[in-house]
């Protein structure tokens, strides 16, 4: 099975790690399984993801037209939040990534993944990046927020508190869910390309969902290979941002004192909206 040419060649790469996404170059294969891959999330969204994010998944042209063309699609989605999506090789440096996002630029690999890795991919691809992430950025509060956390990571740098930061990222852009209209949705953008998990963070007993409090979501750890075995709950995106309007020092300062909260933890001054079972560890140790 071979990576497509975007993945295996991606011509030169400028400073800031951009490259041409080299859209032409996708083959008819890819267009389809790009249609598959999102054709299988659009049969278990409505009713589980946030509805601001499918009411933004409608206004980009995003579902069933093949791999995206980045610039179209920020020619789309410029003129509601200023925001742009530019293609990348993959991962870029930490400081890159975050000028990137402090200047209203996504940063979105430009390769797609596999047939081989149709049901999971180590390394965030075209799909995972542009259909898990960038609907959002259509909605000003998570915009805005997405902004301040790409200023806010070269302030964590300085201040090497990197690891707390990455776990805001993880735990709301990641692998969030919301409150809307009295339930509780999915809008992290990990949960948002994986079936398997949109379905296991919403009716799963298995794990915790605890009300968003940043701090302690600054304090807890996380998984990179599995499920999560917590979920936190933001009531709103305005909410989010608003909680980003906090200094940040001080809460570095308390969260370099302790170790990490491990994932599973519940603590008693946690909003709990489910407190879980932890069964799919358990069975899985
Ligand atoms: N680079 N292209 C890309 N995409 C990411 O999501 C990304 C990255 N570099 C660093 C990074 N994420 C995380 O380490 C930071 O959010 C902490
Ligand atoms: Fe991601």
């Amino acid at each position: 099975m071979c990576a497509s040419p975007a993945r295996r060649e991606t011509g030169p790469v400028a400073a800031d790690y951009t490259i041409d996404q080299n859209w032409d170059a996708y083959s008819d294969e890819e267009h389809d399984r790009w249609n598959r891959l999102a054709g299988r999330m659009m049969s278990l969204l409505p009713g589980r993801a946030s509805q601001q994010y499918l009411a933004a998944l409608e206004a980009l042209p995003l579902a069933g037209e093949g791999v995206p063309d980045l610039g179209r699609l920020s020619e789309k989605l410029a003129p509601l939040t200023g925001w742009r999506v530019v293609a990348v090789p993959g991962l870029v440096p930490d400081a890159v990534f975050f000028d990137h996002l402090a200047n209203r630029r996504f940063p979105a690999g430009a390769f797609l993944r596999t047939e081989a890795e149709f049901d999971y991919i180590e390394e965030p691809d075209i799909f995972h990046d542009v259909f898990g992430h960038v609907p959002l950025l259509a909605n000003p509060a998570y915009a805005a927020f997405m902004e301040a956390y790409g200023r806010g990571g070269h302030r964590a740098l300085e201040m090497d508190a990197l690891p707390a930061l990455a776990r805001l990222y993880w735990y709301t852009i990641e692998f969030g869910l919301i409150r809307e209209g009295g339930d509780t949705r999915i809008f992290g953008a990990g949960i948002m390309s994986s079936p398997r998990e949109t379905v296991f963070a919403l009716e799963d007993a298995s794990p915790n969902r605890i009300g968003f409090d940043l701090e302690r979501v600054m304090r807890t750890a996380y998984r990179i290979d599995d499920f999560q075995q917590t979920y936190f709950v933001i009531d709103s995106f305005e909410a989010l941002l608003a909680a980003t309007e906090a200094d940040f020092g001080p809460i570095y300062e308390r969260v370099r004192a302790e170790a990490p909260l491990p994932p599973e933890t519940l603590l008693d001054t946690d909003k709990v909206l489910h407190r879980g079972s932890q069964a799919y560890f358990r069975a899985k140790a």
